[in-house]
């Protein structure tokens, strides 16, 4: 069954949502074991997937955060991994992405890469959640767009966690 399909389906809505991370979240970067951590709920690792669209993922700010620019067709397809989450793990995560002053949660279309769910692989196509803005800085479109963030890549922007987040 196509994920859209499953996000629809109003009974299943609660302990479902899909959200696709591509920055500090993913594996291996510096906010990934806040998803694991159960306190803040509960999420399970699906898909690696890219967008449809291509965005401006830039690595921003004196904190070298990363944030895909709410502007399709502009920049790359960007890389990162689909989970799925409960309801309090997304509440945590919209606070702790300061939603909706810093990132916006919108849906965003995506193409799987390699299915890590078990069970059938849903249909190549899907959508879910992710944190993008439109609330960015007048230079922050033309920074150089990364098609895959690595916190600890050879840009050199190394993340730096910021009091608030901790
Ligand atoms: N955290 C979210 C948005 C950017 C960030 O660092 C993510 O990983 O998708």
């Amino acid at each position: 069954m196509k994920l859209t399909k499953l996000m629809n389906n109003a009974s299943l809505r609660p302990a479902m949502t899909f959200l696709f991370v591509y920055g500090t979240l993913k594996r291996g970067q510096p906010n990934h074991y806040r998803m694991f951590d159960a306190a803040n709920g509960k999420a399970e690792l699906l898909a690696s997937a890219l967008t449809a669209q291509q965005f401006p993922l830039v690595i921003a700010g004196e904190h070298n955060i990363p944030f895909l620019l709410d502007l399709p067709g502009r920049g790359r397809r960007v890389h990162g991994e689909i989970y799925r989450v409960d309801e309090r793990m997304l509440r945590f995560l919209d606070d702790f992405e300061c939603v909706p002053a810093m990132y916006q949660r919108r849906p965003v279309a995506l193409e799987v890469k390699e299915w890590l769910g078990g069970g059938e692989a849903p249909a190549a196509a899907a959508e879910a959640f992710v944190y993008s803005t439109s609330t960015y800085e007048p230079g922050w479109p033309s920074l150089p767009s990364h098609e895959s963030y690595d916190a600890y890549g050879d840009h050199g922007l190394e993340y730096r966690v910021r009091e608030a987040r901790d």
